[in-house]
């Protein structure tokens, strides 16, 4: 562990007091709605979502990259950074690796994230840039090219994670594509989708029974006129094609302004695609900002869809939760534990909605009570189940002021030296 136990002691011992005394009130507060708090802040303790390995690197805009303090320097260096966000928030026990950027030995891989409590979670596919000693370009795409064998090469490399995967105990692989068109005319989109489609039913037959195949829909970038996944429904039906192996990621950036994602969430999980999140906020676009910082009741809206499914469903509902965010301002360790306390929260939040008083307002078409109820749960303030959950966990009260503390960035920037350019990308 790379923060000292007893700074985290010193700090929740400095805190437990005032914890106490907000527990305890918001305890008989939840109470008079028949909610008992320990139940909930167990419900806390078993929630997790992964941490994706290129989300503790600094990103870039196409403006500019302006590189951080003491970024890892390879995928060992991103496993310690990982561990200090599990060691402090206890709710990120996975790290979703990048095949190549995190190419490794995987026993090593496996010693090491063992060392730090760490799991793996889904493998991602690298195949919208080129890799050194790479044959054939993907600048006008991989999976869906129209040469045959940079269509190969592609599902080779798909291949390939999984394998890596498999020594991790990975149980998911992730595509990531970067193609589509820049041009009206440029491809023929019904022919692109038929290649893309054949491509992926090779990668599918190489997945092991007990994984899944996530497809992750974009609406633009880096093709600008259309992408060859561009929206749920392109998903829907690639993941119906594959098989049952197959279902859909939902990144909540990855959507025009507006859209309703709780209600995407809702049609894919009613037919069994809903594969799993990748988690952040946006204004415009995918800004791959930290998770809540814009829209956090869009965030509970959809938790309110995921614990809805949770409790029809129980252990057969088990979609991947994992972050994606890019961070150019802040320190990447501060917002990705920001984020996935804002998960959490979202999650905890949803699980306070009386879910019997909503389903009367709505078989009564009140939909006025029907909103307030949703809302009533959005405003309790679950700081102290938090709080209260990582603290039972070995974590800290307040994960941002400890990892301030411990100095922890500015040890590691002696190690490691200031890289320019950019190594990662984020899509
Ligand atoms: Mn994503």
């Amino acid at each position: 562990m790379r923060i000292q136990s007893e700074l985290i002691h010193e700090n929740n011992r400095s805190q437990a007091d005032a914890l106490e005394a907000d527990y305890n009130a918001l305890g008989e507060h939840l109470q008079r709605s028949s909610i008992d708090i320990e139940a909930v802040t167990q419900r806390a303790s078993q929630f997790g979502v992964a941490i994706p390995s290129w989300g503790v690197g600094t990103g870039g805009t196409r403006f500019a990259r302006f590189p951080g303090l003491g970024e890892p320097r390879h995928v060992f260096d991103k496993l310690d950074d990982c561990g200090v966000i599990h060691q402090l928030t206890r709710a990120t026990p996975t790290v979703s690796l990048h095949i190549p950027w995190d190419d490794a030995n995987p026993n090593e891989l496996l010693e090491k994230a063992n060392s730090l409590e760490l799991g793996f979670d889904a493998m991602n596919s690298n195949t919208f840039q080129n890799q050194e000693n790479q044959q054939h370009s993907y600048k006008f795409g991989s999976v869906s090219h129209t040469d045959v064998a940079t269509r190969e090469q592609a599902v080779e490399h798909n291949i390939r994670c999984i394998e890596i995967g498999k020594t991790l105990g990975s149980k998911a692989l992730t595509v990531w594509v970067g193609d589509g068109s820049n041009f009206p005319g440029q491809t023929h989109m019904g022919r692109q989708f038929d290649r893309y489609l054949d491509s992926l039913k090779q990668v599918y037959t190489a997945l092991p029974d007990d994984w899944q195949l996530f497809t992750e829909h974009k609406m633009y970038e880096p093709a600008f006129y259309s992408t060859v996944v561009q929206d749920w429904g392109s998903s829907y039906l690639i993941a119906s094609e594959l098989g049952p192996k197959a279902s859909c990621l939902v990144d909540l950036g990855h959507h025009a302004p507006n859209v309703n994602i709780e209600m995407i969430v809702s049609r894919l999980a009613r037919f069994g695609k809903l594969g799993g999140f990748h988690f952040n906020d946006s204004k415009y676009g995918d800004d791959d900002l930290d998770a809540g910082s814009i829209d956090p009741y869009r965030l509970f809206l959809v938790f309110n869809e995921l614990v809805d499914l949770e409790l029809q469903q129980g252990d057969n509902f088990r979609p991947a939760y994992m972050l994606d965010q890019s961070h150019n301002v802040t320190d990447p360790i501060e917002s990705l534990m920001s984020s996935a306390m804002e998960v959490q929260r979202a999650y905890i939040q949803a699980s306070l909605v009386d879910r019997e008083a909503l389903s009367n307002y709505q078989l009564n078409n009140d939909a006025l009570m029907a909103a307030q109820t949703l809302k009533q749960a959005f405003r309790t303030n679950v700081d102290p189940i938090l709080q209260r959950c990582r603290m039972n966990n070995g974590g800290a009260i307040d994960p941002i002021s400890v990892y301030r503390e411990s100095q922890y960035r500015q040890t590691v920037s002696e190690e490691r030296p200031v890289v320019l350019g950019s190594s990662s990308g984020i899509v």
